[in-house]
């Protein structure tokens, strides 16, 4: 628990807080509604081992299966209040029965989230999944992804998403409109397959691993490869996919506007995909892609404000070298920050600056939003949520003992991951 005067304090703090946001207009209890409302989901694998390609670099107590897995998303989740659900990978996460997953899920206050398929990590695939120019790899490939809609099924999962390594490393490889028309055939009976209440994301990447031409490089071949096939398939935009200086932001608008946003993969970048804690590296890009669906959340078009408001909010981190948990929680308290400060932005005055052509003054309201501290609202929220600590939730966890008991617990067996 906080020190009785360390809450006082964020009280204090609280009320200069919210008298200065009602004077700016600002519907503190609507922003707090909002904050509570937040999900961000974490993936299984952010949990196990992982690391470049030069060297994994194993951990203590980490998981050794998926049970274990989301034994410890439950703490990110106690922590702060709004991890409830957890994305699998198929096989790495495959069970004998998952009904008993989920009951596991279920008993921790989780549910299972999107289900990825992995088709790329196996000899087959080395000239691709859905695009080779092999029949057999790619009906084994679809038939993966179909098995995936099963494991959705088993879970209570409404949420495919796919990600293809597939691509070329030279030119002349193989050819380009034949790869991409293997790949809407795929998809199409992928998209067929679908139950009615469940959706497809389907993610680009421009780079990695293929290095010459990736077959969904950008979001505008994604979004063209979803319009073809239907309206349960969206785009899922991850944070680490884009080449330096991408406008992401402006994508997540367009995006939204065309109603087929389906969700993110946050995490961070300097180079590559470089899968940092996100926000760590550039927080105002997140807070900056918070305003766009803040402001598509309070749109007058009523497609785009559902399209925001099912936008599905998914970690996709692999911590290398940094402590797992910890580094999961501090990604999502970054990203209730990122939103929180994106929610007091004056909507009305910045739309009036627009209009006007006050460039600097327009600026100057997501200036003004970015630079308020969000602290005290933030620990409101979690405590309202039940948090054991509102105010320092990663102090709490780093002192409640759970990774000393995990380290003894865990130490017989085989680590989950990549070695
Ligand atoms: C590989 O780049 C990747 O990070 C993609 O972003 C997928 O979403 C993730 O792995 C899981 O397959
Ligand atoms: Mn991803």
């Amino acid at each position: 628990m906080p020190s009785r005067n360390g809450r006082d304090t964020t009280r204090e703090h609280l009320r200069v807080l919210a008298d200065s946001l009602a004077s700016r207009g600002v519907d503190v209890e609507g922003v707090v509604a909002r904050l509570k409302r937040q999900e961000v989901e974490t993936p299984s694998w952010g949990y196990g081992n992982s690391g470049t390609r030069f060297r994994v670099f194993g951990q203590p107590g980490v998981p050794r299966d998926p049970f274990e897995k989301f034994e410890d998303a439950a703490q990110v989740h106690r922590f702060t209040g709004i991890c409830p659900s957890v994305a699998i990978h198929i096989p790495w996460d495959k069970v004998d029965d998952f009904g008993a997953l989920q009951q596991h899920a279920e008993r921790l206050r989780l549910r299972v989230g999107a289900v990825n398929p992995n088709v790329f990590q196996e000899e087959d695939y080395k000239l691709g999944s859905i695009c080779s120019s092999d029949p057999r790899v790619r009906r084994k490939a679809t038939d993966r992804i179909l098995e995936c809609i099963d494991v959705a099924k088993a879970t209570g999962s409404k949420i495919l998403s796919l990600w293809f390594a597939d691509g070329t490393n030279y030119p002349g490889q193989d050819d380009f409109r034949d790869r991409k028309h293997r790949m809407e055939e795929a998809l199409l009976e992928v998209h067929r397959a679908l139950p009615s209440d469940m959706r497809m994301m389907l993610e680009y990447k421009p780079f990695e691993p293929a290095f010459y031409g990736t077959d969904l490089y950008d979001w505008g071949i994604s979004l063209i490869t979803c319009q073809k096939l239907g309206p349960q398939a969206q785009v899922l935009v991850d944070l680490g996919h884009h080449l330096q200086g991408t406008n992401v932001e402006q994508i997540v608008a367009i995006l939204l506007d065309e109603g087929r946003l389906g969700g993110f993969h946050f995490n961070n970048r300097k180079y590559a995909d470089d899968d940092l804690i996100v926000g760590s590296i550039n927080p105002y890009e997140l807070f900056l892609i918070f305003c766009e669906l803040v402001a598509a959340e309070q749109s007058e078009d009523a497609r785009v404000r559902a399209t925001a408001n099912a936008v599905a909010y998914m970690l996709d981190q692999s911590h290398n070298i940094e402590a797992k948990i910890p580094a999961m929680i501090r990604s999502v308290l970054n990203v209730h920050t990122a939103l929180a400060k994106a929610l007091l932005v004056e909507r009305g005055a910045l739309r009036e600056r627009q209009l006007t052509g006050d460039v600097v003054g327009a600026n100057s309201k997501l200036v003004e939003a970015y630079e308020t501290d969000v602290r005290p609202l933030l620990a409101r929220v979690r405590e309202e949520l039940g948090c054991p600590d509102p105010v320092d939730p990663l102090g709490a966890f780093l002192a409640s003992g759970y990774l000393a008991k995990i380290a003894e617990d865990r130490k017989e067996g085989v680590a989950a991951g990549w070695s």
